[in-house]
């Protein structure tokens, strides 16, 4: 069994996604961001970055030994249950296939999630005196990020050969580009590749997990003590009380 520590956002849907792609045997344990849930030392423990989304396998490998598995950063966690699982990855003898993974990997956690996270504080959250530049910069990033995927996905189904991790860590920063304030009319590739990913049961299952709990840009950087103006503190004072 693998316990997922999860909130239904972009990166949080990831691992969920692969989770059930795999039919992997998972329990989903609700991290409440807007709590401090992701400050608690038992969280930390497992995703010193005080992010959500992080796995902790109970159930390693032959290899790996006997003790569980802890995994933080969504893209280390889909190659790891990739590996694990030798699904959704390009087989080991596939060197080119396999620095290709690579490459849209680093780019999704590198790029285009981080200039998705700032392009939503920005649009959701930045006090309304405080957000046209931060707004048109982070949007700009993305508009850019969809681009680049534009021109990948001429011509092809997915990102790599076949439907891989590379999908599902791109998809859910794509899936939202309309709340973002972002548009896809510009981007036929993507608006069909998103829509065949969107498709998947799997997918949709994994989308659906906790959806009351989705955010939907109700919290406000004012009214907000935990999500907004982190710094190293709120590692070392716990829930609710971490943030300036
Ligand atoms: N690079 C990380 C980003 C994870 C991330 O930003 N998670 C957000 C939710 S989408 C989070 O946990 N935010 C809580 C906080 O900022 O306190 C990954 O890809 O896993």
């Amino acid at each position: 069994m693998i316990d997922l520590y999860y909130a239904p956002t972009p990166n949080g849907w990831k691992a969920a996604i692969m989770l059930e792609e795999c039919g992997i045997d998972y329990h989903p344990n609700l991290v409440r961001l807007t709590e401090g849930d992701q400050f608690t030392p038992d969280f930390l423990a497992i995703s010193p970055n005080a992010k959500i989304p992080a796995i902790l396998d109970h159930d390693p490998a032959p290899g790996w030994g006997d003790a569980p598995v802890p995994v933080f950063e969504s893209g280390a966690i889909l190659l790891y249950l990739a590996e694990k699982t030798g699904r959704f990855l390009p087989a080991a003898s596939d060197l080119r296939g396999r620095k290709e993974m690579m490459e849209w990997l680093f780019w999704q956690v590198g790029n285009q999630g981080p200039m998705g996270g700032q392009l939503s504080h920005f649009r959701n959250y930045a006090p309304d005196d405080q957000k046209s530049y931060g707004f048109n910069r982070y949007l700009g990033e993305y508009d850019r990020n969809l681009g680049v995927l534009e021109n990948r996905l001429a011509g092809r189904d997915w990102i790599l050969g076949d439907y891989s991790i590379a999908d599902m860590l791109i998809f859910p920063w794509a899936f939202i580009a309309k709340p973002l304030g972002a548009s896809l009319d510009a981007f036929p590739n993507v608006a069909g590749w998103r829509a065949r990913i969107k498709a998947r049961p799997a997918v949709q299952r994994a989308i659906d997990l906790n959806k009351s709990d989705q955010n939907r840009g109700r919290h406000r950087v004012d009214n907000n003590k935990v999500l907004f103006n982190q710094s190293a503190a709120s590692l070392r004072s716990g829930p609710r009380e971490g943030c300036s």
